[in-house]
């Protein structure tokens, strides 16, 4: 049988191809690494991430560490073995990231800090960071605290304790911080009471049953997030008190479930904090890619929702 040159030429250029354009399709690979599943605010940004990532065209590799530092280090360390193109990770505590993130420089493999920061002085440990600003949400919580107090009259010592989220997170230290700040302008109120609860509901109503024991006359919560918020509720009403409205509570996070707390007129007012970084993230493995430099935090646009706003937000939450 005889071939031409035409056919053989058109069947070489195609096999060529065939690979090329398979590697075109998942040049990009993100390595990425998940703190855990404690909180209806963690699993939103999952979904996010793994929503956002194959409609940007990239390839992800997904691991949940359960909130072990040591188990994320593990996982950033498998990115850099398989040579991913960009590790991101929500770091669980603040330190002890230097050593791991040192690796992947050395790897050439560049870091984005997606949700949470760290605490690291060589700033070119990491490419940037996503996120936001939780020294600010603690002082939109307090400083919503001061104006709805002074709505109800309410002049006199206020009791409040605090639901601290994980020890040594990002968020947990901030939030606490920007809360107090507020907090040291009003002599009237006192934080009685701090507590972690994990950022998780089961341990907010485990620390808060604790704290409604040893002190029957709280009058506000201030839980680091939503999921602790709930949890406290919960606690509350198994107290035999009306939270909302027996004890004022302020949150933060934005999560439809602290939506659902307002609208039942249970929880006072959530701060927002915004999981939805899957678009940013995509954006910036791609920019990364390109060898374009990046800010070194690229911070997301939050609100304040007072339950009095709840029910006209909620249809529009997504989540
Ligand atoms: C937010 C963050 C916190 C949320 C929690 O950026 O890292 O962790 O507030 C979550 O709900 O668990």
């Amino acid at each position: 049988m005889k071939v031409s040159i035409k056919s053989v030429s058109t069947l070489a250029l195609l096999i060529l191809a065939m690979p090329v354009a398979a590697v075109a399709a998942g040049k990009l690979t993100l390595g990425f690494a998940q703190l855990g599943a404690e909180s209806e605010w963690r699993s939103a940004e999952t979904d996010s991430i793994k929503k956002e990532a194959p409609a940007a065209g990239i390839t992800l590799k997904f691991s949940d560490a359960q909130q072990k530092q040591e188990n994320q280090i593990k996982a950033i360390r498998a990115y850099i073995a398989q040579k991913v193109d960009v590790i991101a990770f929500a770091p669980v505590v603040e330190t002890g990231w230097d050593t791991v993130l040192g690796e992947a420089k050395a790897a050439h493999i560049p870091v984005v800090l997606t949700d949470r920061s760290v605490d690291s002085k060589d700033k070119s440990l990491y490419a940037t960071f996503i996120g936001s600003d939780f020294v600010e949400e603690g002082h939109r919580a307090g400083t919503w605290l001061v104006g709805y107090l002074t709505k109800q009259g309410i002049t006199g010592d206020v009791d409040i304790v605090e639901l601290q989220g994980t020890v040594g997170a990002a968020p947990a230290i901030d939030r606490q911080k920007g809360f107090k700040d507020i907090v040291a302008q009003h002599p009237n109120l006192k934080i009685t009471r701090s507590q972690t609860g994990d950022f998780t509901r089961a341990k907010g109503k485990e620390v808060m049953e604790a704290f409604l024991k040893a002190d029957p006359g709280i009058q506000v919560v201030f839980a680091h997030n939503d999921d602790m918020a709930i949890g406290a509720i919960q606690a509350i009403e198994e107290a035999g008190k009306k939270p909302g409205k027996d004890i004022i509570l302020v949150s933060i996070d934005g999560v439809k479930g602290a939506f659902e707390a307002m609208v039942a007129g249970k929880l006072n007012c959530t701060v927002e904090c915004n999981p939805l970084l899957g678009k940013q993230l995509m954006q910036a493995c791609k920019d990364l890619k390109a060898g374009k430099t990046l800010p070194k935090w690229i911070v997301t646009k939050e609100g304040v929702f007072p339950a009095e706003t709840a029910a006209a937000a909620f249809a529009s939450r997504q989540y």
